[in-house]
């Protein structure tokens, strides 16, 4: 399985790299390349994502590191310092600028000069910080998004060259407005510059100061000129995934407690308000748990969909170490993935039908997999990452790469591969299955982004040198205490087999 995820990564690498480099993204079908949409520049699906900066090379730097191909990881940086520049005429968006280029660069710099050479000795001879160079260029273009928002929220979108668009939209989502801290946090520690640590931080005070007076639930969309809530529903996916994600991941990094603080209220008020089903994962009777799409202001049940993004949290839940909540909200996911080979962007639970039915190779259940077997080491989830990798073949593998899927009911395919394919889908294959990965042995050194990339959790971090004569930061210790899973379980199911024919029986599964 190890061979068959490098494979998998190398056919959607080796393909970009031939048909679509220097562009952004790869048609896995069509065999060319795609760039940003000049012909329609509403096109935000498209435009958001692709600034005409080499975007699947970038993203791919850290998965070629930790697959450990010394060379191709050089010559990679090398390409990306020959081509990728940031002075283009193009709106982005800077969430997905952030996560997806300013992480990559980020990580492989800093694996790069990480003195144990973990990944080998990756740094070429002529490296000279030009990756966290590009990294600082690219921040300050997104930096008016920041400095022109009267409230702090940053603006979602700039023009690279030219700053905030006139006339900009103001609508953005908590997610994007609200998970910058890991990157720029880690600019600004790299750079001694707190300009941009602290921009992010303001974002998510004045976020995390929005959230409803009478149920401590934040909303999906938020104007960030007025700082008015623009869309009420609460819940784990889209539009606030990575918020949750990093308060604990930056509190993993920084040590700093007010995140953990707020991640842990945050927490509590998701299980009071979204979480249905029976009161244990693997005890008891009553419907299998779900967490449900609630009104911000009044706690009541918002939609009946749940989204494929939402599938990441059992993740987040194995590194807060909730790890029995994470098995159950896995099976639902993966339950999900079985009626359909894939997973459906939206699903219903009460019509038990997909509401969105495309798939666009996205990682999050490959991710949680990959969390759940460091976290119990049970076989189960290798079995899951085999049943994951053997459908994207059959389903998604087209001439040249992987194709989104158009329909989860008919399979039909849409000509485009997201660079997260490679950067997260991809990568978290690889490690669940090379268990003598460096990664693997040092878990518990490093933190990955939402975009997959790999950071060194690192002293360095957490101090900030602008701060206090750059003493560290030693308040970190919080009384958080993870659940350790009995060595036995290993041997088990990590669910209850009752319990997983009572959520295969739910969804219509003839097997299980
Ligand atoms: C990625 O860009 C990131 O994982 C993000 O947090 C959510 N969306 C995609 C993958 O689905």
């Amino acid at each position: 399985m190890v061979q068959e995820a490098k494979k998998m990564f190398y056919f959607g690498y080796d393909n970009y790299m031939i048909h679509a480099f220097p562009l952004d993204e790869l048609n896995p079908i069509l065999c060319s390349g795609r760039g940003p949409d000049y012909d329609n520049p509403s096109n935000i699906n498209i435009n958001d994502i692709l600034g005409d900066y080499c975007l699947t090379l970038v993203d791919s730097l850290d998965t070629l590191a930790i697959i450990g191909n010394v060379t191709a990881f050089q010559e990679a940086v090398t390409e990306v310092v020959r081509t990728v520049n940031f002075d283009k005429d193009n709106v982005v968006q800077v969430f997905e600028v952030n996560i997806r280029i300013i992480g990559a660069l980020l990580s492989a710099h800093l694996l790069m000069m990480d003195p144990k050479q973990p990944f080998g000795d990756l740094k070429p001879s002529w490296y000279d910080g030009e990756l966290l160079h590009l990294a600082h260029d690219l921040a300050s273009r997104l930096l008016p998004a920041f400095e022109l928002s009267p409230t702090g929220i940053p603006f979602p979108r700039v023009n690279l060259r030219r700053g905030l668009p006139p006339h900009s939209v103001s609508e953005t989502c908590t997610a994007g407005a609200g998970s910058l801290v890991l990157e720029f946090g880690l600019l600004s520690r790299l750079l001694g510059d707190p300009v941009y640590e602290g921009y992010a931080r303001r974002a998510n005070k004045v976020l995390w100061n929005s959230r409803s007076k009478s149920t401590g639930l934040l909303g999906n969309v938020i104007d960030s000129k007025s700082g008015e809530w623009l869309g009420r529903l609460s819940g784990l996916g889209a539009g606030l995934d990575s918020f949750y994600e990093y308060l604990l991941k930056s509190y993993i990094m920084f040590g700093e407690p007010d995140d953990y603080k707020m991640f842990s209220e945050a927490y509590n008020t998701i299980k009071m308000y979204m979480r249905r089903g029976r009161p244990h994962c693997n005890k008891g009777s009553g419907d299998h748990p779900l967490y449900v799409n609630v009104d911000m202001l009044s706690g009541a049940v918002h939609t009946s969909w749940i989204d494929s993004l939402q599938a990441a949290f059992a993740g987040i839940q194995v590194l807060h170490g909730d790890v029995e909540e994470a098995i159950c909200v896995h099976a639902l996911y993966y339950a999900l993935w079985k009626v359909y080979g894939v997973l459906p962007e939206r699903w219903d639970w009460q019509r038990l039908s997909a509401d969105v039915a495309f798939y666009p190779l996205r990682p999050e259940l490959v991710e949680s997999t990959y969390l759940l077997y460091q976290a119990t080491k049970s076989p189960f989830y290798l079995h899951v990452g085999r049943e994951i990798l053997e459908s994207l073949n059959n389903y998604t593998r087209t001439k040249c790469g992987y194709a989104t899927v158009h329909s989860v009911v008919d399979k039909s395919l849409e000509d485009r591969m997201e660079s997260f394919f490679l950067s997260e889908t991809c990568k978290y294959l690889y490690l669940l299955f090379d268990k003598d990965n460096y990664v693997n042995k040092n878990f518990g050194r490093f933190v990955f982004s939402t975009e997959g990339h790999l950071f060194p959790i690192d002293a360095v971090f957490r101090n900030k040198i602008w701060q206090n004569g750059g003493g560290p930061n030693v308040d970190y210790v919080t009384n958080a205490t993870c659940e350790a899973v009995d060595a036995e379980r290993t041997y088990f199911l990590p669910i209850k087999s009752r319990y997983l024919v009572q959520i295969s029986k739910t969804l219509g599964l003839q097997e299980y």
